[in-house]
């Protein structure tokens, strides 16, 4: 039977599954089962990289592979985080550019092909996740691979002319089309992929969004990630009652919490959050000593220089709107920068009575979902998003909000605080029925539904492409190579 290998930069080890913060490890905890190989870095920095261990958890089978110091340094803080992480947030600005950071990069996605070739099986179907994986495909077709192999880009896709900054970005569109399937977030961040394939690349696009690369065809959409709704709900329900919960809710008094979950990264729009708040109270002042609101950012690659600098700006954030607006007997904005169990988040989601949730961009973020799945059906909280979050697409029953206008943030936060229970249930009940249908399991199965579903694709005669006989759909004549340092 074919096996499913998932493919990520991090795995979780010694863990229960889900635990780790993080998008992904939350987004796939719900389709891993004991068959399931799930490989990735291994978080270790050694020696030398290659050393691959294999980890028993409760999802899937881990077989991680640790990294030495430089490999890390190149392909993880440089190209992935340096270049393609603010590139693709729209933040040209911080984009930095080293083709020895590229060259890295393409070598740890060498490295794992090769690690991959000798655990994999023909039938084996490979899911590809995120942008540190882009060339993977190409390095297993390289290698001879011939099963089906999708990829999901977590993170948005630039528009064009912004992608056209991307020194190496032919090479790794071309790459991304050696996949059978890709998969975005949004209908934005899709259209996106197609424009630069048709204007950097010259490929053509069938109407069902069939991309016709020189290899292989290659279908793309868009499948928003969702999560795992009625079981965080249920755990939010249970979580309200324990001690976590029970301690903030009676630290709060009759002041309302409003909520904030991220992970500390400078996309998530932290700073104008903050200043949002401190416009909040100056600006509607009734609500002085009637809220507070709790931050929760755990700390996330701090080995990047632009992590380091935004956790600095915060912490002088936090101390000046404190220092401007605190009293003897009430702290306005609490702050921490360590992760919590996610049970005890969902709890404090649940007695939250807003959500505070302003990334400057994000792929789709799952903190929003999940603070209305926490939501008590009869009192529910309310959701303040961001209008370039990709979640905003479907949770359009938000205040959503320009995260870089702390005013238009401010006059939302007070709608929010002083919106009626019909109100807040009638808005609630709609983002509720729409995560409800579309989650984490169901987004899964059909990206690889996507992924192996192109067998059945009917082309046109006219095509280059054709089936073979063990049913492998693969270019007419050529025998392709992905080059390891492509022309720029
Ligand atoms: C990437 C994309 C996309 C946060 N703090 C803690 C904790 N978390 C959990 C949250 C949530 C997850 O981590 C964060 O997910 P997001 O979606 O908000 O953001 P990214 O980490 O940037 O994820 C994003 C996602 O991938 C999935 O495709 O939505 O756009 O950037 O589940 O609850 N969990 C625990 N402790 C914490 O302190 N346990």
């Amino acid at each position: 039977m074919a096996r499913l290998v998932i493919v990520s930069n991090r795995v979780t080890i010694g863990g229960k599954k889900g635990q780790a913060p993080g998008g992904l490890a939350t987004a796939l905890k719900d389709v891993l089962t004991p068959e399931t190989i799930w490989f990735g870095w291994s978080g270790r920095r050694t020696e030398q990289s290659g050393r691959l261990t294999q980890h028993n958890s409760d999802g899937a089978q881990i077989i991680a592979m640790d990294l030495s110091e430089e490999d890390y340094k190149k392909f993880y803080i440089g190209f992935a985080n340096r270049t393609l992480w603010p590139l693709m947030h729209y933040r040209p600005g911080l984009l930095q550019f080293d083709r020895s950071d590229y060259d890295g990069y393409l070598k740890v996605n060498h490295r794992f092909a090769d690690a991959l070739m000798s655990i994999l099986q023909p039938d084996d179907i490979v899911w590809v996740h995120d942008y540190h994986f882009i060339p993977l495909a190409a390095c297993l077709r390289q290698r001879n691979f011939a099963g089906r192999i999708g990829f999901y880009l977590h993170i948005p896709f630039a528009p064009p002319a912004l992608f056209a900054v991307l020194p190496p970005g032919r090479a790794l569109l071309s790459a991304l089309c050696e996949y059978d399937h890709v998969g975005f977030q949004t209908e934005a961040d899709l259209h996106h992929f197609r424009s630069c394939v048709r204007d950097i690349l010259n490929y053509s696009i069938n109407k069902d969004g069939v991309i016709f690369g020189p290899n292989r065809p290659c279908i793309s959409s868009a499948i928003p990630v969702g999560i795992d709704t009625e079981g965080f709900a249920h755990m939010a329900a249970e979580a309200e009652h324990q001690a976590e919960a029970e301690r903030l809710r009676e630290s709060m008094g009759s002041k309302a919490l409003i909520l904030g979950v991220d992970r500390l990264d400078y996309s998530k729009g932290l700073p104008q959050r903050f200043s949002a708040y401190g416009r909040l109270l100056e600006k509607h002042p009734e609500h002085r000593q009637q809220v507070s609101l709790l931050q929760i950012a755990p700390k996330s690659r701090d080995d990047v220089k632009e992590y380091r600098d935004i956790k600095r700006q915060l912490d002088q954030l936090v101390g000046q709107i404190n220092g401007q607006h605190a009293d003897f007997d009430w702290v306005p904005l609490r702050y921490i920068t360590r992760d919590m169990p996610r049970m005890v988040l969902a709890g404090f989601h649940r007695i939250a009575r807003v959500g505070l949730v302003t990334p400057l961009r994000d792929g789709m973020n799952l903190v929003a979902k999940e603070f209305v799945a926490a939501q008590d059906p009869n009192d529910p909280g309310v959701l303040v998003l961001s209008r370039f979050a990709g979640a905003a697409a479907e949770l359009q029953d938000a205040l959503l909000i320009n995260p870089f206008d702390p005013d238009e943030i401010a006059d939302a936060l007070h709608v929010a605080l002083t919106m009626s229970l019909s109100e807040r249930q009638a808005r609630w009940r709609r983002m509720y029925e729409t995560i409800r249908r579309n989650t984490a399991s169901a987004w899964a199965q059909t990206c690889l539904q996507a992924a192996t579903g192109s067998r059945r694709l009917t082309i046109s005669p006219a095509s280059r492409y054709h089936w073979q006989t063990d049913q492998r759909l693969e270019a007419q004549n050529e025998e392709t190579t992905w080059p390891v340092r492509p022309a720029v």
